[in-house]
């Protein structure tokens, strides 16, 4: 049965034709997908897309998350993670504690470490090299996922480095790819209000690139349900398509739902989960050059994560373990899934579960 059999809003005809023929989808498309009622004719489009890349297929790893401080001098509105120093709940880890975890992670079958953290204004980039190194010595095998654009952006303001030599010294040190964090909105008007005190969108999109000229892969992001506008989702979606025309680098896009309680934006309510599967429909059909849609369990909840695979999305992230970021912000999804649990999930999303390790060779059909 075709796609056309779904949709009820004639303004969706000529955007499926267009997808039908693999054609490229325009910021008018974008917004004509953003306004549609018909959000299952709307998924149905992006349905088709997921399983002409991917079919069936359903990518999740096990891994873990550190953040090894969340002390951070940016302040950001939407973000309920970051404490000033001396501030209640302040915390940073020992290289000690960071490398146990790693252990702990390795025993229980991770492959990758994901590591972000605050913009702490004494550790140095010495202190995450060494960091990086102590953890690299003791569990080799393990993938290390680090550092937002945000971070490396930092590191050149705190060191006088250029962006190269700071990712030449991380990855020397052990950092094996880049995460998506960090770029929220692009568009200038946004990142204004919401962080005005980090690395814009552009910087956000230059260090990425130049990161993809070395030869590292990452992953990018959007941060939607606060302030922005749908023409600003669009922009920023097709700004990363851009980017992603010249290098190549990005491996998977994952939106992420603003989550309001504890910070500043607190009396925005939080998106609904139409909402969060719009955006993961949209972003598939905009994005067609970057492979991957993550359906990101920890932020939209087990439930919408599992309709998202059929909305889209191709990948649940991972085990996780421990989150702060927007545990912090009041989410209510637990901390870790773990992986017999996820393939159960996805299966009963009518998917096959396929363990990926970070940069997506298959290491186990279920
Ligand atoms: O950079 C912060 C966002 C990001 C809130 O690359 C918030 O594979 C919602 O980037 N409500 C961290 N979001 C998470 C992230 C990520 C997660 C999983 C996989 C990957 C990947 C990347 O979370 C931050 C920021 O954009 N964030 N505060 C909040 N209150």
């Amino acid at each position: 049965m075709s796609a056309r059999a779904f949709w009820n809003d004639e303004a969706l005809g000529p955007i499926a034709e267009k997808v039908a023929a693999g054609e490229r989808l325009t910021a008018e498309d974008g917004l004509v997908l953003f306004h549609t009622p018909d959000l299952l004719g709307l998924g149905a489009l992006a349905n088709q897309l997921r399983e002409t890349f991917h079919g069936n297929a359903t990518y999740f790893n096990q891994n873990r998350h550190i953040n090894p401080t969340n002390i951070c001098i940016a302040h950001c509105r939407f973000c309920a993670f970051g404490r000033a120093p001396k501030a209640a709940g302040a915390y940073e880890y020992s290289i000690e504690e960071v490398v146990e975890m790693g252990r702990e992670a390795e025993a229980a079958g991770a492959r990758e470490i994901h590591i972000v953290g605050g913009l702490h204004p004494d550790l140095s980039l010495e202190w995450y090299c060494s960091m990086l190194e102590a953890l690299k010595e003791a569990c080799p095998e393990l993938h290390l996922k680090a550092f937002t654009a945000v971070e490396v952006d930092y590191f050149t303001e705190l060191e006088g480095l250029s962006v190269v030599e700071v990712l030449e010294r991380l990855t020397k040190a052990g950092m094996d790819s880049m995460p998506g964090g960090g770029a929220e909105i692009f568009a200038p008007r946004v990142h204004k209000i919401i962080c005005r005190h980090k690395a814009t969108g552009e910087r956000w999109l230059d260090i990425h690139r130049i990161a993809h000229g070395l030869g590292l892969k990452s992953n990018c992001t959007m941060l939607y349900g606060h302030v922005e506008t749908d023409e600003e989702r669009v922009d920023h979606l097709l700004k990363l398509r851009a980017l992603q025309d010249e290098t190549g680098g990005f491996q998977a896009f994952v939106p992420l739902v603003f989550h309001p309680d504890n910070t500043a934006l607190r009396r925005i309510r939080k998106a609904s989960g139409l909402v969060d599967l719009r955006v993961i429909a949209v972003s598939r059909l905009l994005l067609d050059n970057i492979p991957h849609i993550k359906a990101y369990w920890i932020m939209l909840g087990i439930k919408t994560a599992q309709v998202a695979l059929s909305f889209g999305a191709d990948d649940l992230d991972g085990t996780v373990v421990e989150e702060k970021i927007v545990h912090d912000a009041g989410a209510d999804s637990p901390q870790e899934v773990p992986l017999d649990e996820l393939v159960r999930l996805i299966r009963a999303a009518g998917r096959e579960p396929v363990e990926r390790d970070t940069v997506y060779n298959v290491v186990k059909r279920f």
